[in-house]
C-alpha cells in the first residue's frame, strides 16, 4: 500500500481535540499508510518566507510537515488571491473579486515554495492528495520538478458556470493546471457538470470517457465526491458532558421557546442577512411566533483583513439589532447574535437543543453543519433541518426542508413549517437523513477518492 501525503493550506493536528472531522479522517487515513501532512504553520513571520527545510514533527505514525510564510507572501497568496479572488468568483460572487495582479504572483510563489519544499520530502511511490483552491497549481509545480507520483486533487468550494470563472484574468492558466493531477474531485453533481462544460468548452478539451478528458498531452479524470461527517465521532461528541452541560443549560433557559439555531463561520456565502430577514418576516406576519420562537446565531470570526467581512459584520449586526428593537420584549430577545467560535464539543448541545437549524447559505460547497446538525438530534425528538437549495449538501439531503434563501418569504414559510411540523413527520425526515449521513460519511468520501486515484488514469 502506497504512503498517503495530504497536502492543504494549513494542517491541523489529527490528536487535538478541536480538530474536526476532516482532520479526523484525514487523521484516520494518514495513520493507516503512516503518512505526511504538509502545510503552512499558521505562523507569518516578518520578511521573506523561510528558507529552510519544513519542520518536522511526529504524530503517532503521522509526520507533520509545517513551512513558515513571509507576511507579503501570505497576505498575497492567503488574503490576496485565495480568499480575495478565488474564494469569491467561486462562490459567484465577481462583485467582491479583487483582481490586482499582484496577488497572483504570490499565489504562484507560494505554490512554488511548496513544491519546492515538498518534493525531497516525497518517495517514488506516495500517493499525494492536495486540497482546496489555495493550491491548484501545486501538481504543475511538483511536475516541473519531476515528480512523477500520482496526484490528486479536491476543491472543497463549489465550481461556478464556465462563464463566471472567465472571468479571472488568468483563469486559463490556473485551470490548465488542473491537467497536472490524475483525479480531480469536487463535491456536486452541479459542480462536475460546471467543471465538464469548462473543460470542454473554454479549456477546448477532448472528452475521452465518462469524466475523463484529454488536453496538455495530459489525461485529467474528474468525480464528484461529497464530503461527509464523522457521525460516530459526532454522536460520542453529543454525548460528552460538554454537549449536554450546553443542551442542559440552553433547555432551562428556553424552557418555554422554541430555538432555532445557526452556525457558521461569518462569511458573505452563508446567507446570514437572508437568514435574519426570514426570521423578521416570520416575526412580523405571523404574530403568534412571537415571544415563542428565538434564533440563536453564532457567527465565526472568520478573514477579518478582507475588507468584504467586515462588511458582512456590519450588515448582520444591523439587521440583528434592528430585529430586538422592533419585536423584543423585555422578556424576550427574538435574535442572540454571537461573533464567535464555540467550543466543537459544546456545538452538539446547541444543536440538539434547537427545534430548527438553519443552513442557508447562498453557495456552499457541502457545508457539515447541515450534516452535523442531523447527527445530534434525538431520533425520537428530532429537530427540523432547513437547508439552502445552493448547498451541496442539498443534493444528498432531500428531506430537509429546501429554501431559495433569496426568497424571503419562502423561507419564513419553510421555517414556520418546521416549527409546527407534528413528530411522526420530523422522526421520519431525521431517519432517513440520518441513514444518508451515515452511508455517506467522511471515510467513505476519503475511500472512494483514494481508490479512484490509486486506480489509474493519468
Ligand atoms: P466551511 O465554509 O468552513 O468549509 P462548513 O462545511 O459549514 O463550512 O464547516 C464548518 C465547520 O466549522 C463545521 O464543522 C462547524 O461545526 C464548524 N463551525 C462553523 N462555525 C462555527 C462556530 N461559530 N463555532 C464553532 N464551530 C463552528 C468548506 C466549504 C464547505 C465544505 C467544507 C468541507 O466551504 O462547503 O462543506 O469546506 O469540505
Amino acid at each position: 500500500m502506497s504512503r498517503l501525503v495530504v497536502v492543504s493550506n494549513r494542517i491541523a493536528d489529527p490528536r487535538k481535540s478541536a480538530a474536526g472531522g476532516l482532520a479526523v479522517a484525514l487523521g484516520a487515513a494518514l495513520a493507516e499508510t503512516g503518512g505526511l501532512w504538509f502545510g503552512t504553520s499558521g505562523n507569518v513571520v516578518d520578511g521573506a518566507s523561510a528558507d529552510g527545510p519544513p519542520q518536522l514533527q511526529r504524530a503517532g505514525r503521522v509526520t507533520l510537515a509545517t513551512v513558515d510564510l513571509g507576511r507579503e507572501d501570505h497576505d498575497r497568496y492567503y488574503r490576496g488571491y485565495s480568499n480575495g479572488v478565488l474564494w469569491p468568483v467561486f462562490h459567484y460572487r465577481l462583485d467582491l473579486a479583487d483582481f490586482e495582479a499582484g496577488h497572483l504572483d504570490g499565489y504562484r510563489r507560494v505554490n512554488r515554495l511548496f513544491a519546492q519544499r515538498l518534493q525531497p520530502l516525497l518517495r517514488p511511490d506516495d500517493l499525494v492528495w492536495v486540497h482546496d483552491y489555495h493550491l491548484i497549481p501545486l501538481a504543475a509545480e511538483l511536475r516541473a520538478l519531476g515528480c512523477t507520483q500520482r496526484i490528486g486533487f479536491f476543491l472543497h468550494i463549489p465550481v461556478p458556470p464556465p462563464l463566471i470563472l472567465a472571468a479571472i484574468p488568468a483563469h486559463e492558466w490556473l485551470m490548465r493546471a488542473l491537467f497536472a493531477y490524475d483525479l480531480v474531485g469536487v463535491q456536486s453533481q452541479a459542480d462536475l457538470t460546471h467543471l465538464t462544460r469548462y473543460l470542454l468548452n473554454e479549456a477546448r478539451a477532448e472528452q475521452i470517457g465518462e469524466h475523463v478528458f484529454g488536453a496538455f498531452n495530459r489525461q485529467l479524470r474528474a468525480g464528484a465526491f461529497p464530503i461527509g461527517i464523522d457521525v460516530d465521532e459526532f454522536a460520542a461528541l453529543t454525548d460528552g458532558a460538554e454537549a449536554r452541560e450546553m443542551l442542559a443549560t440552553l433547555r432551562e433557559q428556553y424552557a418555554r421557546r422554541e430555538l432555532l439555531a445557526g452556525v457558521d463561520r461569518l462569511d458573505y456565502s452563508k446567507g446570514l442577512p437572508q437568514r435574519v430577514r426570514a426570521f423578521r418576516h416570520l416575526l412580523e406576519h405571523h404574530p403568534d411566533a412571537r415571544h415563542r420562537a428565538t434564533l440563536i446565531q453564532v457567527a465565526a470570526p472568520s478573514r477579518e483583513d478582507v475588507p468584504s467581512y467586515a462588511d458582512i459584520r456590519r450588515e448582520l449586526e444591523g439587521l440583528c439589532g434592528a430585529v430586538n428593537g422592533d419585536f423584543g420584549d423585555i422578556d424576550w430577545m427574538p435574535v442572540r447574535h454571537i461573533h464567535r467560535t464555540v467550543a466543537r464539543r459544546r456545538v452538539p448541545g446547541l444543536y440538539r437543543a434547537a427545534r430548527v437549524g438553519l443552513v442557508t447559505p447562498l453557495r456552499d460547497g457541502m457545508n457539515l453543519v447541515a450534516k452535523e446538525f442531523v447527527a445530534a438530534q434525538d431520533p425520537a425528538d428530532p429537530g427540523v433541518l432547513v437547508l439552502s437549495r445552493f448547498a451541496g449538501a442539498a443534493e444528498q439531503m432531500r428531506e430537509a426542508l429546501l429554501v431559495n434563501p433569496y426568497d424571503t418569504q419562502a423561507t419564513a414559510e419553510a421555517i414556520r413549517a418546521a416549527l409546527q411540523m407534528p413528530l411522526e413527520e420530523r422522526r421520519q425526515r431525521h431517519a432517513r437523513l440520518l441513514e444518508g449521513i451515515r452511508a455517506q460519511d467522511v471515510h467513505w468520501w476519503r475511500r472512494r477518492f483514494l481508490e479512484m486515484l490509486t486506480q489509474g488514469g493519468g
